[in-house]
């Protein structure tokens, strides 16, 4: 046997050769990390941003309207296999910028609504506001899918902030009525119990559940309708003024007449 050598074939030293090729290995190696960590980190900011701007729209509503829109909001970030996984499903490039520019729905925000008008109210809010760019939408309330499928898809893009760059950054955001997310849930859960191949029967029965979600929809905003139609003839109590947790108290009648006299009337 004989010793190991210290030289290459080629006759160079064994240890320059291997060295500088295991820093540079590792100096890339932390380059990735910190790439990856910005890459995930800028879609948690951007779901956090978007999730702000929710939020406010939800408070400010209940405050002036004693109502609000949004019933629920729930988010998620695709896992770092997920967002690989689908990459190589969908044959996208393998690197940082491919997957940026092709994979949208990395981060994912879903807003429950009370009824169907209010989707499209707080679609036109969101798209309204300066720094929310939509890219994409997909309205599948207007036009369900085969199987029923209700729901409205934003895909928007938001300016993050970050220490070394302004980057954009995509959220989908998928708006729908209690009755269509409580239908998705349960199809979703059927979808993947057999695997994709749901049996004909079970497909129909959910088209048809589909359209008794649509049509309670529909009814429960007609009764909404007819309510606030009843609370505006009756509108006691208009001239009190409420903050949170203190009884109701009458507005003061000269701070009613110099907000009236300050006010622009709109053209
Ligand atoms: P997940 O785990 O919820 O994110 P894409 O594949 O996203 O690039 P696609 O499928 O054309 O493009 O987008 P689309 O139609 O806007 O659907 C995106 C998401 O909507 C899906 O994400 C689901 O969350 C939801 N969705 C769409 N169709 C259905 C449906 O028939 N049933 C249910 N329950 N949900 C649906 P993912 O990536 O499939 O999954």
């Amino acid at each position: 046997m004989t010793a190991p050598s210290d030289q290459l074939d080629d006759g160079a030293p064994l240890v320059s050769a291997v060295v500088p090729s295991t820093v540079s290995t590792i100096v890339a190696m932390r380059e990735l990390k910190l790439e990856l960590t910005r890459f995930m980190m800028s879609y948690k900011f951007a779901t956090d941003e978007m999730l702000t701007k929710i939020n406010i729209l939800k408070e400010e509503f209940s405050a002036i309207h004693d109502y609000s829109p949004i019933e629920h909001v729930s988010s998620r970030l695709k896992s770092p296999e997920g967002i690989l996984k689908k990459a190589v499903r969908k044959g996208f490039p393998l690197e940082l910028t491919g997957i940026r520019d092709n994979i949208q729905d990395i981060a994912g925000i879903r807003i429950t609504c009370s009824f169907i008008s209010d989707t499209y109210r707080i679609r036109d809010l969101l798209a309204g506001q300066r720094d929310v760019t939509v890219l994409h939408e997909k309205d599948y309330i207007h036009a369900p899918k085969a199987n029923g499928y209700q729901s409205l898809h934003l895909i928007v893009a938001i300016p993050v902030f970050m220490t070394d760059r302004v980057q954009p950054v995509t959220v989908e955001i998928q708006i729908r009525t209690i009755a269509m997310d409580f239908w998705a849930s349960l199809e979703h859960k059927i979808y993947y119990k057999y695997n994709g191949a749901v049996p004909d029967t079970l497909v129909e029965d959910l088209r048809q559940a589909a359209d008794a979600a649509n049509r309670l929809d529909v009814k429960m905003e007609l009764l909404h309708d007819q309510v606030v139609e009843l609370e505006s003839v009756d509108a006691d109590g208009a001239d009190l003024f409420s903050f949170d947790g203190l009884p109701p108290f009458p507005l003061p009648r000269g701070l009613l007449e110099s907000f009236m006299r300050g006010r622009v009337e709109p053209e």
